[in-house]
């Protein structure tokens, strides 16, 4: 067992997979709790004005998930038969079981772009022109960081582009900000700036930030008011939640100054792969907690190579034939990614030397 009472596993699939600090165990044993459906609870009455706060926005909506978040945002500012504007990797079309359509009832309409990341001279040719046959377009979702693009990121000032264009042509720009936090310490701003032109953002306290559950929605009090009721639509209506409330407050206070260890692990994981035979990776690309690289000139797939580290006590997610995900957070420190990359060094020879 490690010093945090973690078993000895290198878990790199997620940074969803942290266990909550003793600090929010604290937090979440003496938290007081009341009704939140009457918007009775004082716990998660004060996450969400934290979270409207440091966004600076009029208000803030706790919900379970940050699919949840995604989903009531889409349902707050579309209606069934819209189309949704999206990168072909993000997570709103890719990982939400299609809750986009299934729930939503809309169309996702996606492109690629260059590490994930849109423009507007991607986005405009994909809305649609005013008419009685076609879909209408009624919202733009960016995802900052980028999941599945190795954690890329928006700047500031391309989000803003986005949003002053997006403005001008009536549609709204959604966020998908789960992990935010990672995006705003790699680009250098504060969340609120590199937000503060989108019309909602979802954020994550359950990645980077460490808490058990919960994820945030942030927009106008208008926004909110409708978004609650949409939480409610889709049976996220909770009682009272503010044990896990309570540790998304201690989250969100305590866990952003900590964020550059795990992006210094990222990179340091990110160097070593780019040495080890069999491995592609551009290191120079990761800039926040993500780790990507493929495996394919080892003559073995992803899912052969995670499951030979598995063996070797290290995880990490394979994320296409031959791409592997590795997610550096606050329950894996500088000595186990260095042990990580020790197993990885010795798993990746072995497959060179078979292949
Ligand atoms: N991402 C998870 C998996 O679902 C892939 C992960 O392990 O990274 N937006 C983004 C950008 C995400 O990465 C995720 C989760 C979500 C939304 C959804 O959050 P949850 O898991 O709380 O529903």
């Amino acid at each position: 067992m490690t010093a945090n009472n973690l078993p000895d596993v290198i878990d790199l699939r997620s940074d969803t997979v942290t266990r909550p600090s003793l600090a929010m165990r604290r937090a979440m044993a003496e938290a007081e709790v009341g009704d939140d459906v009457y918007g009775e609870d004082p716990t998660i009455n004060r996450l969400q004005a934290r979270a409207a706060e440091i966004f600076e926005r009029e208000a803030a909506l706790f919900v379970p998930t940050g699919s949840m978040g995604n989903l009531v945002a889409i349902k707050t500012w579309t209606r069934p038969g819209m189309e949704v504007i999206v990168e072909l990797r993000g997570h709103i079309y890719t990982y939400e079981l299609g809750s986009i359509s299934a729930v939503a009832g809309c169309l996702p309409r996606t492109t690629t772009a260059p590490d994930g990341i849109l423009t507007w001279e991607l986005i405009e040719p994909l809305i649609r022109a005013k008419s009685v046959y076609g879909p209408v377009t009624g919202l733009i979702s960016l995802e900052n960081s980028h999941n599945m693009n190795g954690g890329s990121v928006y700047t500031r000032e391309g989000t803003d582009a986005i949003c002053a264009k997006a403005r001008a042509a009536g549609i709204p720009v959604h966020m998908d900000g789960a992990r935010i936090f990672n995006a705003a310490l790699a680009v250098g701003c504060t969340v609120a700036e590199l937000a503060h032109a989108c019309d909602s953002v979802m954020f994550c306290l359950s990645k980077g930030l460490g808490a058990p559950v919960g994820s945030m929605l942030v927009g106008t009090r208008d926004f909110i008011d409708k978004a609650r009721a949409m939480r409610k639509l889709v049976g996220g209506g909770m009682r009272q939640a503010g044990v896990l409330a309570a540790a998304g407050l201690v989250a969100l206070e305590e866990s952003p100054k900590r964020l550059h260890v795990d992006h210094e692990n990222a990179k340091r994981l990110a160097q070593a792969l780019a040495g080890i035979p069999g491995v592609t990776i551009d290191p120079a690309k990761v800039v926040t907690n993500i780790v990507m690289f493929d495996v394919q000139k080892s003559g073995q797939t992803a899912g052969e190579i995670s499951a030979a580290l598995r063996e070797r006590a290290v995880l990490a997610n394979p994320t296409g034939k031959y791409q592997i995900r590795m997610v550096t957070h606050c329950d894996v420190d500088r000595n186990g990614i260095e042990r990580a990359i020790a197993q990885l060094n010795e798993v990746m020879r072995g497959a060179s030397r078979a292949a």
